[in-house]
């Protein structure tokens, strides 16, 4: 994302992203490739550096969700991807943040940690507790993780 404020100064969130209803949307990816999970690293902020969340970002104003996901993997990863089904959840980030969750296949290119992140890892569906996932992505990652196999 831009020059993200991850909340600013004074630990408001960040106004200009809100929906009207007083909270930012976040929309990130369960990226899935040949029965993998992409799991990306966090460079930033010093709060959430080295834990592992699925990719994703701020919906913009005006800005479709679907559409945000594509341009923040695109921004982030450096891929074409599409969106599949959302899933089921809504799942609270810090106050006034709500994170939604997409499957989502590659279309073109292969993921890189051009942006937010310092590293990449796909998972099987065994290797998924072997990365320190954000407290707040573990229920999607538990969603993702009954589309790969062996669920
Ligand atoms: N965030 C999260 N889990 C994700 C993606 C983002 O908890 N899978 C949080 C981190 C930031 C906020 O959402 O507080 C905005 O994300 P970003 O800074 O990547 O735009």
């Amino acid at each position: 994302n831009a020059p993200g404020p991850y909340g600013n100064a004074s630990g408001q969130r960040d106004a200009g992203s809100e929906r009207g209803n007083g909270t930012v949307l976040v929309v990130a990816a369960a990226l899935l490739d040949r029965g993998r999970l992409l799991a990306a690293r966090r460079s930033a902020p010093a709060d959430l550096a080295g834990r592992w969340e699925l990719p994703g970002g701020k919906v913009e104003p005006g800005e479709r969700p679907e559409d945000a996901l594509v341009r923040e993997l695109r921004e982030e990863l450096g891929v074409e991807a599409e969106p599949g089904e959302r899933l089921p959840g809504a799942w609270p980030l810090k106050p006034g943040y709500v994170l939604w969750v997409w499957t989502a296949r590659l279309l073109s290119g292969e993921p890189r940690p051009l942006e937010d992140h310092d590293a990449l890892r796909w998972l099987a569906r065994a290797e998924l507790d072997s990365v320190d996932w954000l407290d707040q992505d573990r229920p999607a990652v538990a969603e993702a993780a009954l589309r790969l196999p062996g669920a």
